[in-house]
């Protein structure tokens, strides 16, 4: 049956890549609502075809639509989802507000699909990072069993927006031509300081937490243990993480080391992945065939390889997982979300 969505924060990175991959779904749309700030309503943008005009975003923009996918930061999910539940909708929100909520599900199809059942009508996305790293070892989680993630991310300039985006753009022109980069957006919008991202690297992604760690380390550690153990603290599954921002425009790079209760062969390894769904395998040295952010750009799979047994703890394992980081990371992941709701008829509050 024909749906009624809304698409909320419709003009940035995520969201104009939620309207494309809505388009690509197999939801069938009746309706649709593109909705964004003040700043941006008034323009027009393309839906099979069509042309829909976006419209201000409030809490009355809801009534009618059955399904709101939501991108448009934080706190704007905080003010307005709770009257899209109100009115009915079924909200899958990409930002982190919901997620550590114990009623809201933190969902990656691939994973854990069953957690769909108890939405209260809001259903987050995970952290990108988080995503592709899932994809990645929930397969292995299951057959061999993870007892420890280690994870160092090599992630790309638009994780921070369009608008970072476009920083690592000009300031690579900049640094060719001669001239002195002007950072005023990374590593943190709105941090007392900003350094180029170009020829460089950062080891800062979001705000420092009082222990050292920044917030987006802690995310991926969080929502790792909410999504594969459904309790954060749970210390029976170890993770840590570092974040790194590196100067590409799309695609995260992770290079994961992993312990298990298991020991299998590198060879078993490769075939758990290899019939894992949402994975492609692209491990083969003697090829130099590995995974590489510039390949997936534009697709929703997550790319794994470089595939080793760390030979001094045998069962511990090296991984390099990439993923484009809009799709996989935030808007495919959102709308699959959408069409398992559909197909599972839980698009209901
Ligand atoms: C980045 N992972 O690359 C972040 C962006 O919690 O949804 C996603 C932030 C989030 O900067």
């Amino acid at each position: 049956k024909a749906i009624n969505v809304a698409i909320l924060g419709t003009t940035g990175a995520v969201g104009t890549r939620m309207l494309e991959q809505l388009e690509q779904s197999n939801i069938e749309v009746a309706n649709l609502k593109l909705l964004a700030s003040a700043r941006s309503a008034g323009k027009q943008l393309i839906f099979h075809d069509n042309p829909v005009t976006i419209e201000e975003a409030t809490k009355d923009s809801f009534h009618g639509i059955d399904l709101v996918l939501s991108s448009a930061g934080g706190s704007v999910s905080k003010e307005l989802l709770p009257a899209a539940v109100e009115s009915g909708a079924v909200c899958v929100d990409n930002t982190s507000y919901f997620r550590m909520d114990p009623n809201v599900p933190l969902v990656v199809p691939e994973v854990n699909p069953e957690d769909l059942s108890w939405h209260h009508g809001i259903i987050a996305n995970p952290n990108c990072s988080t995503i592709q790293m899932l994809v990645a070892l929930a397969p292995l989680d299951r057959t061999f069993g993870l007892k420890q993630v280690i994870v160092s991310t090599y992630q790309a300039a638009s994780g921070a927006g369009q608008m970072a985006w476009n920083e690592l753009l000009n300031e690579a022109q900049q640094h060719l031509n001669g001239e002195k980069e002007t950072a005023s957006i990374l590593p943190v919008s709105g941090e007392k300081r900003h350094y180029p991202l170009a020829f460089n690297l950062l080891p800062q992604i979001d705000v420092f937490e009082d222990d050292g760690y920044t917030h987006e380390e802690w995310k991926m550690i969080h929502e790792t243990k909410k999504i594969l153990r459904h309790d954060m603290d749970n210390s029976d599954l170890k993770v840590t993480a570092t974040c790194v921002r590196v100067p590409v425009p799309v695609g995260h790079g992770e290079s994961i080391y992993i312990e298990l209760e298991k020991n299998p062969s590198v060879s078993n390894v490769q075939s758990v992945l290899e019939s894992a769904e949402g994975v492609v395998l692209e491990d083969n040295p003697r090829k130099q065939l590995y995974p590489q952010p510039i390949n997936a750009v534009g697709k929703r799979d997550t790319f794994v390889g470089r595939i080793r047994e760390d030979t001094e703890n045998p069962g511990s394992y090296n991984l390099w997982v990439v993923s484009d980081n809009l799709l996989k990371g935030a808007a495919w992941n959102a709308v699959q979300i959408a069409e398992e709701l559909v197909k599972r008829d839980l698009l209901h509050v």
